[in-house]
């Protein structure tokens, strides 16, 4: 008798998003095979925990007839690139999203492997990759683009970002980003979480063969040796970024131009009801660590299940792990409203701004690398800190805060203004510092710390930024003024003190 092994799969939603026919079937996916528990990810996808390994096939094959595959959701090959799913908000939004599927299409691998191992398809001779080779790459790859003043996508913590630099609506190209990247091993200052570094800008025609070019210099110059030190943001360090730059450069046949001046406002998602042009709304649902189940409080999986029967428009994932339910027409606009307060579904207007700010990974009890709970924990502990806020009158501030269940950084919690890294079961490095932008990862602050030692390292820290901030400072940068932490530039300040 074999044991009975569960899965997760992953699917690939390109730009994130998904028709209310295919969102009924990721939903009954999840009803018939997962526990009636859709996970939506902070990269912009969603995901089944607890497949038997009996249904697998039949799960895989059911996620396919929905035209949402799972190719490239997972393995060393480029990931999902993101952007902001809501991309009729301006004529740029959606130039700039079209970019992220172009990027996307042509960075796909080609291979016939995935067809014939889960959808019976006939065997086929593969050729070698055209982009990536016969040895595809060191270690998986992330791509973002952003638009500013809005860094949703969290753009510094990918291998290739790509932030638009627009005169008002027209898209002037993109500065180029490289080298970010979240995972870290506890005490090995070999590794650590990195911001990406702008490299330049380049002119919207080159954008594919700029891309394209990054990711063979990472596959000809990353580190096959050391797995733990294969990711982009290595290669930089060991090529310094000058000379990355210059080997680029030889690449491309030319080198990239200055980068040009931008400014994000803050990496959050916006809540709510928006109206675009084309007279259509949209809303921007809170879903407390992307997990979209039915739960006393709210019954967010039968209620999105109820409004997807209604809705003519699409569902979309955004980076932070929320659904946009998109294109809702002046007819159904009142009666999706009567679903989501039936439902008790959220749509950020109840919560803090640093709740509806917050991040956990999935960690247990699915991930098979958490030390510490991540989605399970964080409401509780938010409760205790919300009363903290409270107590000194911060509560209408926002301050990011990221919890994860190990250091692999999936909740990308080192740009967390507040980052909680669990080291044991109910233990949690503590962090401080990170820009409230998200340009800038944080640092250790407390090691190994339990809820109490939590909440005793925070209070004075919340009491001070409460008296002695100044006009618009982000706590991120309060905490570094102040002196509780060093700010972070590069990978070797993430672990000196
Ligand atoms: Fe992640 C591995 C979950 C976004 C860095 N991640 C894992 C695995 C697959 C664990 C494993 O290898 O067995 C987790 C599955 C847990 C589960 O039970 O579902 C997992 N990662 C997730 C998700 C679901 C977290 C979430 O709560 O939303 C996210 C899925 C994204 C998606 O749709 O593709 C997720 N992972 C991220 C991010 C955030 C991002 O990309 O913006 C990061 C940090 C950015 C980065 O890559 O540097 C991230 N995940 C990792 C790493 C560390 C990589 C490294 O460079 O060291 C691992 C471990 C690994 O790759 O060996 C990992
Ligand atoms: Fe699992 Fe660690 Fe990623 Fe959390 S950060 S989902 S615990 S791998």
């Amino acid at each position: 008798l074999e044991p009975l092994y569960s899965f997760m799969i992953r699917a690939r939603l390109p730009g994130g998003i998904a028709t209310s026919e295919q969102y009924k079937v990721l939903s009954d996916i999840a009803q018939q095979y997962g526990h009636s528990s859709l996970r939506l990810t902070t990269r912009q996808t969603f995901q089944w925990h607890g497949i038997f390994k009996r249904d697998l096939k039949n799960t895989i094959a059911g996620i396919n007839k929905t035209l949402v595959d799972s190719i490239a959701a997972c393995g060393d090959v480029n990931r999902n690139v993101m952007a902001n799913p809501l991309y009729e908000t301006s004529k740029l939004q959606t130039e700039v999203y079209e970019w992220s599927k172009k990027i996307s299409e042509h960075l796909l691998p080609s291979t016939n492997a995935y067809h014939e191992i889960w959808l019976d398809g006939e065997k086929v001779e593969t050729s070698e990759e055209p982009i990536y080779g016969k040895t595809y790459l060191p270690r998986k790859f992330k791509i973002a683009i952003a638009v500013p003043p809005y860094n949703d996508v969290d753009i510094y913590a990918n291998d290739i970002g790509l932030v638009a630099i627009a005169d008002g609506d027209k898209l002037l190209g993109f500065n180029i980003l490289v080298g970010g990247g979240m995972g870290s091993s506890h005490n090995d200052p070999d590794t650590y979480p990195r911001a990406a570094t702008v490299i330049g800008f380049s002119q919207p025609e080159n954008t594919i063969a700029v891309v394209e070019n990054i990711l063979k210099v990472q596959r000809d110059y990353g580190n096959r040796e050391v797995r733990k030190l294969a990711r982009l943001k290595y290669t930089v360090d060991r090529l310094t970024v000058d000379g990355f730059k210059d080997i680029l450069a030889e690449y491309l046949g030319y080198s990239l131009q200055p980068e040009q001046p931008f400014e994000f406002e803050h990496n959050g998602d916006r809540y709510g009801w928006t109206q675009t042009d084309d007279g259509n709304w949209h809303l921007t649902l809170y879903i407390h660590s992307g997990r979209i189940k039915d739960t006393e409080e709210s019954q967010t999986f039968s209620g999105l299940r109820a409004i997807a029967d209604i809705h003519d428009g699409e569902f979309r994932c955004s980076p932070n792990q929320n659904i946009i339910i998109s294109n809702v027409s002046d007819d159904n606009k009142d009666t999706i409203q009567k679903i989501i307060e039936q439902h008790g579904i959220s749509i950020g207007q109840t919560e803090t701004p640093t709740r509806l700010n917050s991040l956990a990974c999935v960690a247990f009890p699915t991930c098979a690398l958490a030390m510490a709970e991540a989605e399970r924990y964080l409401p509780t502990l938010m409760d205790l800190i919300e009363e903290k806020l409270q107590k000194y009158s911060i509560a209408d501030t926002p301050i990011n805060i990221r919890m994860t269940g190990c250091p692999n950084g999936c909740a990308r919690p080192y740009l967390g203004e507040i980052g909680f890294v669990g080291k044991a079961p109910g233990k949690y490095n503590l962090y401080l510092g990170a820009s409230h932008q998200g340009d800038r990862v944080n640092k250790l602050y407390r090691e190994n710390i339990n809820e109490a030692q939590i909440l005793e390292a925070l209070d004075p820290l919340f009491k001070a930024y409460a008296a002695e901030r100044d006009s618009g400072e982000h706590f991120g940068d309060f905490v570094i003024r102040q002196g509780f932490v060093n700010a972070v530039h590069n990978g070797a300040d993430f672990h000196s003190f």
